[in-house]
């Protein structure tokens, strides 16, 4: 079907910034989020429908479907993607209104195949969801009530044709429709299934709608580049683009803070403008990572003053200068991160989108995201190529708190069809995309998808579709035209300036010599089943993936499974696990490692636990190989729904023990032990920009507290080094005793302040001697907040405190408490909590296996 060229996509000219509107302002904005309804198609019920929002969320809102996330629900609800559904909503025109030269509708996001009517006038068909379109609607408006109607066709059903003609199923193997549909369907790949998301395709106007009136003038886009920073001054230039209803001069300011740091005067003809402006900041307080220094953003206005309009539109930008060092070196090729000329460790995760339906998502929601990531030490996100582009306002964000993005294009898992449409489709969602986040601080790099080339060459995707030679060779050829020609072209063409790379990983983990070059996803522990030592072994260059599952604490999982059903493989319990295999890898490790757990509720803990004890592994030794590796971003931050998954943070924001165990291990300063047959070292790696001097005090003791063993060192941390400070023989820590009662505690203080603290085990916590603790608990309310002071007389293990229902998280939870120590953590109390409805529980390794 040929598209509605009334229609057009943003991508030429994607704004960048907010509009401002001043009383000579060309641009006037009309919010239209509100006074939708939907039905769906063929049905004569119109309900109230939430813009943004979806089919699925509008439907639960009307009381007409149960919660997707309840129980089984997920597969009772799998007739809704086989529907068209239909929205409509109705707006006031004024004869003023009408005066303007240009009237434009503006949806941010539309999912996915839409066709829009204005007053039943076809103006624009829609098969992306990753775009944003205007029409041009002044012709199709009249003065009083005008109407729009937005008819979605089932993403499914439009995809068949497409599919019928490839003559091919693709190996999207996470895709849970019959042929691997999502493919040929420009569409968050994850709404289709994944091994931790349910399969939920939905169809709705998910990104907010507007009236635009355009006079005179409008600033369409505004690329700005930093060309050089010299003698204590960033020159950039802003590329801006403007549209001009008529020829005219025009005066191009650029300000910060009110004061002209630019400007130019320049002559407009009518249609699009291509201006450069060139602007300095002197003396320029630079953008660093978090915890690298400060996150300088400069709001930078431009203003477009024509002979009767003026349009403005602000910008933050940061300045800094980003670097991807991915070169062949002495061991294979390097892959690391610079930020204004300063190698750094990339510490954190990567992300998925937070909601099946993203319309849930709110600004707190978001902020909450890089409020613990921040908090979890971490400096970058990974935005993960199965999910969506995210909204503005998480890049704002990112630029605020300091947490470098990897952004990947949205592919992911498969091969992808390639012929002139879908090529043509997918260029200008690339180009709008990129024009909509390059002028952010927080962008690190563009790659081009996850693990597509490993897949094709390791995943016997060849055999399971039985691929013929010649489908191979195209397949493969349509492979290099996307990720290796038209990505990377357009990357050159709208950034320049960033890295692009094809595919994430660039080695496969199948052998050692591999993990020389580039950066890896190991999933030799989890998918491979390898022991977590393993992670010591395989250190990468850069570790962009690797995880492990553990299931939500049993608060949460009462949210979305019944009662009779609280049992790890209850059907319910099933339809919220989504890897094949989830259950059984998880309990098999756990046997490794633990005693068999007495109940549900303590498997759900152990497995927190577990999982906790597993990355600590990996995420100490990559930071110990430092400099050669320069990155761990585990699997995965978040969830999109209540699931047993890799995540740290469970669907509901409850930090699992995973995510304290990031905390501890990302900070800028780590002592990490690693011990032989016969020597015991401890390295501390500091991340800070500066050496540390202070004090390193290692002592040993038994779980009763004895002290056994103790020494005192002065020391100074190098900056961004991992060095081994002490080390000693096995013989001299354990004088020949059991090493089963005993727990090595190092701390490292500078002054009284204690930089960091890392205890240490000399056997497998299964083999611990741990005896039933006696742990006390005393509470204090005060000032919305709950203080819990804890004592133990013997090694509390992985204690964790539960106090059901209250949300957000305690200050520490999951911790070894030490006889002799009193440990205090406290948590936000909301006003409508109330506490003496509440038991604060406590679970400990010491007793999760106890039957009595
Ligand atoms: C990685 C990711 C996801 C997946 C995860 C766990 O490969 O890219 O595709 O969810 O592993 O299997």
């Amino acid at each position: 079907m040929p598209r509605i060229e009334r229609g057009h996509y943003e991508g030429e000219f994607e704004e960048v910034g907010s509009q401002a509107q001043t009383e000579a302002g060309s641009i006037q904005t009309k919010n239209m989020n509100v006074g939708w309804q939907m039905k769906q198609a063929g049905t004569n019920e119109w309900i109230d429908a939430q813009v943004p929002g979806t089919n699925f969320t509008t439907l639960l809102r009307a009381g007409k479907i149960e919660d997707p996330f309840y129980g089984e629900n997920e597969d009772h609800l799998q007739w809704i993607e086989k529907e068209d559904w239909e929205y409509q909503m109705s707006f006031e025109i004024s004869q003023e209104d009408l005066i303007n030269d240009k009237i434009e509708l503006v949806f941010e996001g539309l999912d996915t195949y839409a066709d829009v009517y204005i007053n039943e006038q076809l103006v624009l068909q829609t098969d992306n969801m990753f775009l944003k379109w205007h029409v041009t609607c002044k012709n199709h408006l009249v003065v009083g009530s005008n109407h729009i109607r937005i008819y979605f066709h089932s993403p499914l059903k439009k995809a068949e044709p497409s599919f019928n003609q490839s003559g091919l199923v693709f190996p999207a193997e996470n895709d849970k429709t019959e042929n691997h549909l999502s493919v040929f369907t420009r569409k968050a790949p994850y709404h289709y299934g994944w091994d931790w998301g349910p399969k939920f395709v939905t169809s709705g106007v998910w990104r907010p709608v507007s009236l635009r009136f355009i006079n005179d003038l409008i600033i369409r886009n505004v690329q700005i580049h930093q060309e050089s920073m010299i003698n204590d001054k960033a020159a950039f230039t802003a590329a801006i683009v403007i549209e001009s209803n008529m020829d005219q001069s025009c005066t191009l300011v650029a300000r910060i803070n009110d004061q002209k740091v630019g400007n130019l005067e320049v002559d407009l003809v009518e249609g699009i403008n291509d201006c450069v402006l060139p602007f300095d900041i002197t003396e320029p307080k630079l953008w660093w990572p978090a915890g690298m220094g400060k996150q300088h953003l400069y709001e930078v206005a431009f203003e477009a003053k024509g002979i009767k309009k003026t349009d403005v539109q602000t910008n933050r930008i940061g300045v800094r200068q980003f670097e991807v060092v991915n070169e062949p070196d002495e061991h294979g090729q390097s892959f690391y991160f610079k930020v204004n000329g300063r190698p750094f460790f990339a510490k954190g995760a990567n992300y998925i989108p937070s909601d099946s339906f993203l319309d849930r998502m709110t600004p707190e929601k978001y902020k909450q995201i890089f409020e613990d990531a921040v908090a979890a030490n971490m400096n970058m996100l990974r935005v993960w190529g199965g999910g969506v582009y995210e909204d503005d306002i998480f890049y704002d964000l990112a630029d605020e708190y300091g947490i470098v993005i990897w952004q990947d294009f949205m592919f992911a898992c498969t091969m992808y069809p390639w012929d002139d449409d879908f090529l043509e489709n997918i260029e200008k969602e690339v180009v709008s995309n990129i024009r909509r986040l390059r002028n952010h601080a927080c962008l690190g790099l563009w790659c081009g998808n996850n693990e597509v080339q490993m897949g094709w060459d390791n995943w016997g995707w060849d055999k399971t579709f039985n691929y013929s030679d010649k489908d191979q060779k195209r397949m493969y050829k349509g492979y290099e035209k996307l990720f290796h020609e038209l990505l990377p072209k357009l990357v050159t063409e709208y950034d320049a300036d960033r890295f692009y790379f094809p595919s994430s990983p660039i080695s496969n983990w199948d052998s050692l010599e591999k993990f020389n070059y580039g950066d890896q996803h190991y999933w030799g522990v989890w998918h491979g089943e390898e022991p977590f030592e393993n992670f010591k072994k395989f250190v990468p260059r850069f570790m962009s993936e690797f995880g492990f599952q553990s299931f939500p604490i049993l608060d949460s999982v009462k949210r979305y499974v019944k009662a009779e059903d609280l049992s790890i493989e209850s059907p319910t319990m099933n339809v919220h696990q989504k890897h094949p295999r989830g259950n059984q890898l998880i309990k098999e490790y756990m046997l490794r490692d633990y005693h068999e757990p007495k109940n549900f509720e303590n498997f759900l803990y152990l497995s927190q636990v577990l999982q906790a004890q597993g990355m600590t592994v990996a995420f100490e030794a990559h930071r110990r190989n430092m400099p050669f590796c320069m990155g761990s971003l585990y699997w995965q931050l978040n969830d999109c729904w209540p699931v047993a998954s890799w995540s740290s943070i469970d669907y509901y924001g409850r930090w699992k023990a995973l995510h304290y165990a990031a905390r501890h291990a990302f900070n800028n300063l780590l002592i990490s032990f690693d011990q032989s047959e016969s020597e015991l070292q401890a390295y501390i790696i500091s991340d800070f920009t500066a050496d540390v001097e202070g004090s390193l005090e290692v002592i040993v003791m038994n779980f009763a507290g004895e002290k056994l063993y103790e020494e005192r060192l002065n020391i100074r941390v190098k900056s961004n080094t991992s060095q081994v400070y002490f080390k000693e023989p096995m013989e001299t820590l354990l004088e020949g005793k059991n090493k089963t009662d005993r727990v090595l505690k190092a701390t490292f203080r500078q002054g009284n302040e204690v930089l960091s603290n890392t205890l240490y085990y000399f056997d497998s916590p299964k083999n611990l001697m741990l005896q039933k603790p006696e742990v006390t608990m005393q509470m204090i309310e005060k000032d919305a907040e709950l203080q819990v002071t804890l004592n133990a007389n013997t090694l509390a293990k992985n204690l964790y405190i539960r106090l059901d229902e209250l949300e957000g998280n305690f200050s520490d939870n999951f911790f070894d408490l030490l006889p002799g120590e009193s440990k205090v953590v406290t948590i936000p109390i909301p006003e409508t909590f109330d506490i003496t409805a509440h038991d604060l529980k406590i679970l400990t390794v010491n007793d999760a296996s106890l039957t009595s």
